[in-house]
């Protein structure tokens, strides 16, 4: 078995049981004018990971190991979106609103798109997902479990939100998670920092995390 170098220790990489799962790489939280703008955020941060996530899936394709993609992604009527999270603050626009990539997060909408350097191929999985977990009212669990896969590598956006959300759903169902730490991002560098270090304190309470190209050195 292969052992990724990792925090807080080596990561037992099954090869035959691993994905990758691209969260939320969509127009709306990287591009200006999109949602994460409208909360008052600066993208720039979350632009200049995308070569990286770039790198870790064309690694995975060319390993030829399953990957997974998500949205936060609601349907146009707004039936799977609480109006505890669509009226929260005071955003210049809210879900579901018009903005200059269309509805936002809603489904079909330009913005709601993954930004088109990361556009998966027809046969990865794409998830939407309502919540900031992958897990909460999708099908990805029944997905992973035909696959046979137990182990996830993490990406995208933003690190603790949807990312940190996601790890902590996987690692409740049993899952071995690694979050490769160049290839996520946050708004706030401090909340990325502390997210990376509640995942792996307490001996990995949540997983492990360490850099693309020691993920692309032991897949590859
Ligand atoms: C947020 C996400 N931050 N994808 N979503 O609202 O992390």
């Amino acid at each position: 078995m292969t052992q990724i170098p990792a925090r807080p220790f080596g990561f037992p990489l099954a090869r035959d049981r691993v994905a990758l799962v691209i969260i939320d790489m969509q127009r709306d939280f990287v591009e200006p004018g999109g949602f994460g703008a409208s909360l008052g955020n600066d993208v720039r941060p979350l632009q200049a990971i995308v070569p990286t996530v770039a790198r870790l899936l064309a690694g995975f394709r060319a390993a030829g190991l399953p990957i997974f993609h998500t949205r936060e992604a609601h349907r146009p009527d707004l039936s799977d979106c609480p109006p505890a999270k669509r009226l929260r603050g005071a955003p210049a626009l809210r879900i579901g609103d018009p903005g200059p990539m269309g509805r936002v997060l809603i489904k079909g909408a330009p913005g709601c798109e993954i930004i088109p350097v990361l556009t998966p191929l027809p046969d990865e999985p794409v998830i939407d997902k309502p919540g900031k977990g992958a897990f909460y009212a999708t099908d990805l669990g029944d997905q992973l479990a035909a696959r046979g896969i137990t182990q996830l590598v993490c990406a995208g956006v933003t690190t603790e939100v949807c990312v940190q959300t996601t790890m902590r759903e996987a690692n409740d169902r049993g899952f071995e998670c690694l979050l490769a730490t160049d290839a996520t991002e946050s708004y706030f560098p401090s909340f990325k920092a502390a997210a990376i270090e509640m995942i792996v304190a307490q001996g990995g309470i949540v997983g492990w995390a360490t850099d693309t190209d020691a993920i692309l050195g032991a897949i590859n």
